[in-house]
């Protein structure tokens, strides 16, 4: 009995894992175990032998299996202990940072320029970038043999083998977007139109792809002082410059007439760009009375509607309002540099509290 009780006991007490554990219960209690095994010998016993052994067979029973609960319950806590050690988190260490994006500059620019022009009337215009040659020249008075075909640097579409109608264009200009909308709604229109255009040139002030607003203004009477109000009024909102002072330069474009461009008072001082003070001049956009034609061509009648248009190239005006000195940096280049130009709309505080990426 003692040998039983030292035997199990010691093995619990040794038992490394539950297995072990469940190993030792049928070796001893189990229906075949040892002290079963014993207890069935009970019956063969004189009743003094019986009442002698019995009860102490009882007990051993009992205690072996206290012990083997107790040791089940040690080894759960020890392995509980185990991964709480193991599976320990500093949830005071900082996070990891993150490189965070922000709106491109040249989106940003457009969506002030959209905001200022919206506060006097403007809508939206959108359209397709490739264009016919229709609403891309003819409609805006620019005939086949037109010299401004070439000077357009116009990327052409490829037609099918044997197609011989005229190539779709990537739009030169977003003018096609304005003559479309003047074909839906007609007059008066009040539209502003942003957006990439194409041309084939690459050097420091051109990219192949650039973006240009344009606005349109048709009513009864509208002249060029109203263009000059409006171009005014945008230039003071844009360039933050309260008496900003414009000069109207006569030029000439197939869809205005008469076409004027346009200068934005400013000084050079020690290379850098001041706009609205100085003795220099620097031309910002063009602009005109639409060209009846133009207003025919899109559906409108000349003899009862004017009124005037104008363009602007977003990625110059960003460049002028932010002083960086070359076009490319907007698509070729990385955050660093046109951070190191000042474009401080880039620094956009980031969740960890420190400045984006
Ligand atoms: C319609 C009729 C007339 C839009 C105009 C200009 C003058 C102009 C340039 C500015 C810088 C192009 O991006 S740039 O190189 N644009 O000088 N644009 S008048 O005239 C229109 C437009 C639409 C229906």
């Amino acid at each position: 009995m003692d040998e039983l009780r030292q035997k199990y006991l010691g093995a619990i007490a040794d038992a490394a894992d539950e297995p072990a554990l469940e190993e030792l219960r049928l070796q001893a209690v189990g229906k075949k175990g040892e002290v079963s095994l014993k207890m069935r010998e009970l019956g063969r016993m004189t009743p003094e032998e019986r009442q002698e052994m019995g009860p102490k067979l009882n007990a051993l029973k009992d205690e072996i299996n206290s012990a083997l609960a107790a040791k089940k319950a040690a080894l759960a806590d020890a392995a509980l202990n185990e991964r709480l050690r193991a599976e320990w988190l500093d949830v005071t260490l900082p996070g990891r940072p993150r490189r965070q994006g922000t709106i491109h500059p040249v989106s940003q620019v457009t969506d002030e320029i959209t905001a200022i022009f919206a506060d006097m009337g403007f809508s939206v215009a959108e359209g397709p970038q490739i264009e016919s040659d229709w609403f891309n020249f003819d409609a805006l008075n620019i005939p086949p043999e037109h010299p401004a075909r070439q000077e357009h640097d116009t990327f052409f579409m490829s037609r099918a083998e044997g197609d011989h109608r005229p190539p779709h264009v990537l739009r030169t200009h977003t003018s096609p977007v304005q003559i479309r909308a003047m074909q839906e709604t007609g007059a008066p229109i009040r539209v502003i139109a942003p957006g990439r255009v194409y041309r084939c040139d690459y050097d420091q002030t051109h990219t192949p792809m650039f973006h240009q607003v344009e606005g349109l203004a048709i009513g009864r009477d509208i002249s060029m002082a109203n263009l000059k109000w409006v171009l005014e009024e945008f230039c003071r909102a844009f360039f933050e410059v309260e008496g900003v002072e414009l000069r109207f330069r006569a030029s000439h474009f197939p869809f205005t007439e008469p076409s004027a461009e346009v200068d934005i008072r400013c000084s050079w001082a020690d290379g850098s760009l001041k706009i609205g003070e100085g003795d220099d001049w620097m031309e910002i956009l063009g602009s005109g009375m639409v060209h009846p034609k133009v207003l025919s061509a899109a559906g409108v009648d000349p003899s009862q509607w004017q009124g005037f248009a104008f363009g602007i190239g977003i990625d110059r005006l960003a460049m002028l309002k932010y002083g960086i000195p070359d076009l490319r940096a907007f698509f070729d280049s990385d955050l660093r540099w046109l951070r190191h130009y000042g474009f401080s709309a880039l620094d956009v505080p980031t969740l960890q509290g420190g400045l984006s990426a």
